[in-house]
């Protein structure tokens, strides 16, 4: 089988004796993240306790897990590395590269015949390395990992943001950028400042139409798509213990959204149920014999205020279900409300679209509630109005539920049964009409709601639900419809209620599947070739960027001015533009042409400063690029939200920008800059974002003495001749102002093996 019982119980026997030593440093009782932190320390035995939100520490994780639209930057780093194999187990799993349009069968074969050169591309890698490889169509990464790999106090990175989905079974697992997946890949320390602590304790329990979901979209509501940073965010209480290992999974994986570095449930009989009902005896067995190292200790449960930097309170019996969106994750809606406040903000109320699945919602639990919905509508008459359409989480979640009918009752609904994969999630959709850019609303399961991104049109007004809300709103067709109060007209005009959802925690039969999608590594990879067609459109082999001069950078000049939100997805679309994700130049075609330009309020038109004239910001820092001159961007709040992809950063990297000075950054994406010799800096005064104008001249003052903790002075010359200086603070550490001087993390890494 696909997982590792000896690695598992090497952490396991470790972990006690660690955790043991770190609580005498550290002087007190320890949290369940804290547990794990100080049982994957680089240098093994802790020997210092670290502060929370300031120490940078070196661990090491059990495992890397990569997604396909990621894999392929992170495996053409470590191609780079010069190992032979990963030093620890890593998988890859192909599940982005895959458009939903009419269904499974035909959409998995047509991205199948579209992306072959690059799933073989990963195949032969993965071969080559001893990377476990899960095939197009064997499901969505998270939900893989949940059911394979996730086991409680592990540790684990993974190339994606969502990759703390895996807390749900009590691991520490974190979204990184490849160029960090490398490190790992290649026994190296992995470096992360440790993480403050946001406690979360639930009381009471979910019921009616209640789930997991809303538990994590009040939580969004309440701390914003920044209130997370830098934390960890650990669950507690007895509401925690009567979720479902999924359940919890959901709430983890949505952490991504309020930019936590991520979150975490202690072990617990759910836990274990899980494990064992995914055919995993033998870690519930050693993790039982672990139980009081896999919670924290008692006296944090008893008094959390004295442990958690920040404590909030949810009762689960007080939840009625919510809709966040449109356009961010964390505006939230209790259904309650969804009369007045869609009404009062002009949202469009048909629904043209009710989706369910993605790595957030796509698990057996989470179809077998949407599926008793779905029959009730059946049973009661009723229709659905809005097209209905869903993604299983994986190969074995799609067959169970197949063989256990929730399919068919969907179908019976007219839903249409996509592939295994992210589809629609991640603009993977070929939605008719969408190029019309007409005003509409769709609701779904999933995570994230930028504009534009499941389908292009940025009037696509786009809700985020539990997947039984998402069936009620698709039946009734309505964003306002409360299904605990409304009334729906069925085929013989008589008046019908829905009642709540009932599902399985797991199946009763157990699960099942054919072909998993699993392809292990061959023994030996030392004779597998790599090929890279020099003329491919979709892979390129890297360069490796240039080291720093050690000059001071003068005469750049302004790229954009980014106002207001500026996610990845508006940094580098996915959608269409996923398909460039193996080839820097292409995709650097993309280079931030969602983002607002602050003066003059349009995407994608930036004044170049050499002509004078308005053009694409691709174009624009091309000709920066080709006339030799550096170039910065400027950007607002959580700058680089959202996704892990290093594409971000190594576009602009590769198009000539130097530094990107903004209010504040998204840690994934901070860290990608860092990595690709990029000067990610703050305003220290944030009002300094103001005094950027659109012609000014960017001459770094004392670059030369770039050092931890020191501002660095940059002079802006306006084109009226008048300057002003102003101090951007960094973050820097010592090893990591060797990578700005290196050229990239990777530089060094390849330095270090020449
Ligand atoms: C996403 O949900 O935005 C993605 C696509 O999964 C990304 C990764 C990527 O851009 O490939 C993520 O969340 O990290
Ligand atoms: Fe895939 Fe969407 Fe999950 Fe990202 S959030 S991994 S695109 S399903």
């Amino acid at each position: 089988m696909a997982f590792d019982i000896d690695m598992i119980k090497g952490v396991y026997a470790k972990m006690q004796e660690r955790v043991d030593a770190a609580k005498a440093i550290v002087g007190r009782p320890l949290t369940y993240s804290e547990k794990i932190l100080y049982a994957h320390l680089f240098d093994g035995q802790p020997t210092a306790a670290y502060t929370r939100g300031e120490s940078y520490v070196d661990f090491t994780p059990d495992r890397v897990a990569m997604q396909d639209a990621t894999a392929q930057m992170a495996l053409l780093q470590f191609m780079q590395a010069g190992k032979v194999k990963t030093a620890v187990p890593s998988t890859v799993h192909c599940d982005h590269l895959i458009q939903a349009k009419v269904g499974a069968k035909t959409d998995l074969q047509e991205a199948i015949n579209k992306s072959s050169e690059v799933f073989n591309f990963l195949e032969s890698v993965s071969n080559k390395y001893g990377i476990g490889f899960w095939k197009p169509g064997a499901g969505i990464i998270h939900q893989v990992v949940l059911e394979n790999y996730a086991f409680p106090g592990g540790m684990m990175i993974g190339t994606d943001s969502h990759t703390p989905n895996a807390g749900g079974l009590g691991m520490v697992a974190i979204g990184v950028g490849g160029a960090d997946a490398v490190d790992v890949m290649a026994g190296m320390p992995w470096e992360l400042k440790m993480p403050k602590l946001i406690g979360i304790k639930l009381t009471g329990e979910l019921s009616g139409w209640a789930s997991p979901k809303d538990v994590i979209l009040e939580v969004a509501g309440l701390l914003t798509v920044k209130g997370g940073t830098g934390a960890i965010v650990e669950y507690f209480g007895e509401g925690a213990e009567s979720l479902s290992a999924t359940g919890k999974g959901t709430i983890c994986n949505m952490g991504a959204e309020i930019g936590a570095t991520t979150s975490i449930f202690a072990y617990d009989d759910a836990s274990e149920r899980y494990l064992r009902a995914t055919d995993r005896d033998d870690v519930a067995d050693a993790a039982n014999e672990l139980r009081a190292y896999l919670r924290s200790d008692d006296e944090v449960y008893s008094n959390p205020e004295n442990f958690y930097d920040q404590l909030i309170e949810i009762n689960l019996s007080e939840l009625e279900p919510r809709l966040n969106g449109p356009f961010t994750p964390d505006l939230m809606t209790p259904v309650s409300k969804m009369k007045e406040t869609a009404a009062a903000n002009g949202w469009p109320m048909d629904v043209e679209w009710g989706l369910i699945g993605s790595c957030t919602n796509s698990s057996y639990e989470d179809l077998s509630r949407a599926a008793s919905i779905a029959q009730q509508a059946i049973d009661k008459g009723l229709v659905t109005k809005s097209s209905f359409g869903i993604n299983p989480g994986s190969e074995q979640v799609r067959y169970t539920a197949d063989r256990d009918g929730f399919l068919k009752t969907f179908e019976d609904l007219d839903a249409v049964i996509f592939t295994n994969a992210c589809g629609p999630c991640i603009g993977q959709w070929d939605r008719e009409g969408a190029d019309k850019e007409e005003k509409n609303t769709i609701v779904h399961s999933f995570n994230r709601n930028f504009k534009k991104r499941a389908d292009g049109n940025p009037n696509t007004y786009a809700f985020v639900t539990s997947p039984e809300m998402v069936a009620a709103i698709a039946i009734s067709g309505r964003l306002d419809f409360n299904p605990l109060t409304d009334k729906l007209i069925n085929k013989n005009g008589e008046e019908v209620m829905l009642d709540a959802p009932k599902g399985e925690e797991l199946p009763a039969n157990g699960y099942a599947y054919e072909d998993n999608g699993y392809q292990a590594p061959v023994e030996d990879g030392s004779n597998v070739e790599v090929i890279v067609n020099p003329s491919s459109e979709r892979l390129q082999l890297l360069a490796g960027f240039k080291p720093w001069n050690g000059q001071n950078i003068t005469g750049a000049k302004l790229l954009i001015k980014a106002y207001g939100k500026c996610t990845t997805d508006h940094i580098s679309m996915a959608g269409p533009w996923l398909r460039f994700r193996g080839h820097l130049d292409n995709i650097s075609n993309n280079t931030l042409i969602g983002a607002v330009n602050a003066f003059n309020e349009e995407v994608n038109s930036v004044k170049n400063q050499l002509t004078g004239e308005y053009g694409p910001v691709p174009d624009t820092a091309r000709a920066y690029k080709a006339a030799g001159v550096p170039s910065i961007i400027v950007g607002d709040e959580n700058y680089g939200e959202g996704s892990s992809r290093e594409h971000a950063a190594m576009q602009p990297r590769h198009l000539g920008s130097v530094a990107v000075l903004v209010r504040s950054f998204a840690r994934i994406h901070e860290t990608n800059l860092k990595k690709q010799g990029m000067l990610a800096l703050t305003f220290a005064d944030k009002a300094d974002y103001d005094k950027i104008q659109e012609d000014d001249i960017f001459n770094f003052l004392d670059l030369t003495e770039f050092t931890p903790g020191k501002p660095l002075k940059i002079e802006l010359v306006h084109a009226d001749g008048s300057k002003d200086i102003i101090l951007a603070n960094h973050t820097y550490n010592e090893q990591q102002i060797k990578w700005f001087k290196a050229g990239s993390a990777l530089n060094l890494i390849k330095a270090q093996e020449a």
